[in-house]
C-alpha cells in the first residue's frame, strides 16, 4: 500500500473521521484559520493555491511553510486540488515551480489522465525525487524525522476517473481506463477522486475521495448564506455524507457546508460525526 494511503487510514482510525475540508475561499490567512479551526476534526485539507490572493512564496517562512506546520501540528495531509492535465514536461514545472511551489508543501495532487499515462510518470518522478531529497537531508535536518505521528514526507497522486458535476464527460470507459492506468503506477497513485469505490482486482488498494457532499441544512447550526442543497446553480451535484459512505467511499470532501460558515470548526465537527457513525456502520455489516 502507498504510505500516505497507510498514513491515512492510521489517522481516520485515530481521529474517527473521514472528512476532507476544501478551502474554497480566496484569502490566505482564511484559509489558514480554517486549518487549524478544522484541524482536529479532518484528515486532510484541501487546497486551491491558485484562488488565494496573498500567498507568500518565501521558502521556509511563507504560507506552505505554515500550512505545513499546522498539518504537522493537528495532523492531516495537504492535497492541493491542481487538476493536473498537461504534457508531462508541463505538469513538471506546475508541480515544483512558480510562486506555488506545490511539491514542497502538498502532500497529495490529483490530475486528470486526459493527456496520457506519461503526465503520471512526470509526475511521480518529481514526487519520488522530492522524497528521496528529504531523506539524503533527514541526517542533517535539526527537526531530525519528525514528531511520531506526524504526517510522512511522501508525495501521492490522486486520478479524476469520475466527477461530481452535472453533464461531465468522464464516462464508464473513461473511468475504467483511468483505473487501469493507475494499476500501472501503485507505487505512485494512492487513488481516486470518484463517487464510488474504484477497486475490482484483488490487489487494488485503491482510496476514493469523494466531492459534492452536503448535509441538509441545520436549524440549530447553519449560520451561512450558502445552505448546500441536492445541487448548485453551476451544476454541482450532492450527495449526504452517510450515503456516500455507506457506498464505500473513504472521505468525504466537503466545501462551501464548511468554509462558508462562521463556526466551520463546529461545522466540520457535524460533518466527521455524521461520516464516522457511517463508516463504523459500514465496518459492521
Ligand atoms: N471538486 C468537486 N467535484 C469534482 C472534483 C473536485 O466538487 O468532481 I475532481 C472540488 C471543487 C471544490 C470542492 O473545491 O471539490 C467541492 O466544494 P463544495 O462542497 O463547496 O461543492
Amino acid at each position: 500500500m502507498h504510505p500516505l494511503t497507510i498514513y491515512l487510514f492510521h489517522l481516520i482510525h485515530s481521529k474517527k473521521s473521514n472528512l476532507c475540508v476544501s478551502a474554497d475561499i480566496t484569502t490566505v490567512p482564511s484559509m489558514l484559520s480554517l486549518a487549524d479551526a478544522c484541524g482536529p476534526h479532518m484528515v486532510v485539507f484541501k487546497t486551491h493555491a491558485d484562488i488565494l490572493s496573498g500567498w507568500d512564496p518565501t521558502p521556509v517562512t511563507g504560507t506552505g511553510a505554515k500550512l505545513a506546520a499546522l498539518a504537522r501540528k493537528h495532523r492531516f495531509l495537504i492535497f492541493e486540488d491542481r487538476k493536473f492535465a498537461d504534457i508531462g514536461s508541463t505538469a513538471q514545472l506546475q508541480y515544483e515551480g512558480g510562486d506555488y511551489r506545490i511539491l514542497e508543501w502538498a502532500h497529495i495532487v490529483n490530475a486528470h489522465v486526459i493527456s496520457g499515462p506519461d503526465m503520471i510518470r512526470g509526475l511521480k518522478e518529481m514526487g519520488q525525487g522530492w522524497v528521496k531529497k528529504h531523506d539524503d537531508l533527514k541526517g542533517m535536518n535539526a527537526r531530525g524525522e519528525g514528531k511520531v505521528g506526524e504526517p510522512p514526507e511522501e508525495r501521492g497522486l490522486l486520478l479524476l476517473s469520475q466527477m461530481s458535476s452535472a453533464g461531465n464527460l468522464l464516462d464508464e470507459a473513461y473511468t475504467k481506463k483511468t483505473v487501469s492506468i493507475a494499476r500501472t503506477h501503485r507505487d505512485f497513485v494512492m487513488g481516486f477522486i470518484a463517487l464510488e469505490p474504484m477497486n475490482s482486482e484483488p490487489e487494488d488498494d485503491f482510496v476514493v475521495m469523494t466531492p459534492g457532499c452536503s448535509l441538509p441544512p441545520d436549524q440549530s447550526l447553519d449560520d451561512s448564506e450558502f445552505v448546500p442543497g441536492a445541487e448548485d446553480p453551476l451544476g454541482q451535484q450532492y450527495v449526504t455524507p452517510r450515503d456516500l459512505i455507506l457506498r464505500g467511499c473513504d472521505v468525504i470532501i466537503v466545501g462551501r457546508g464548511i468554509c462558508n460558515s462562521k463556526i466551520s470548526g463546529a461545522k466540520a465537527e457535524q460533518y466527521k460525526k455524521v461520516a464516522w457513525e457511517a463508516y463504523e456502520e459500514r465496518l459492521r455489516q
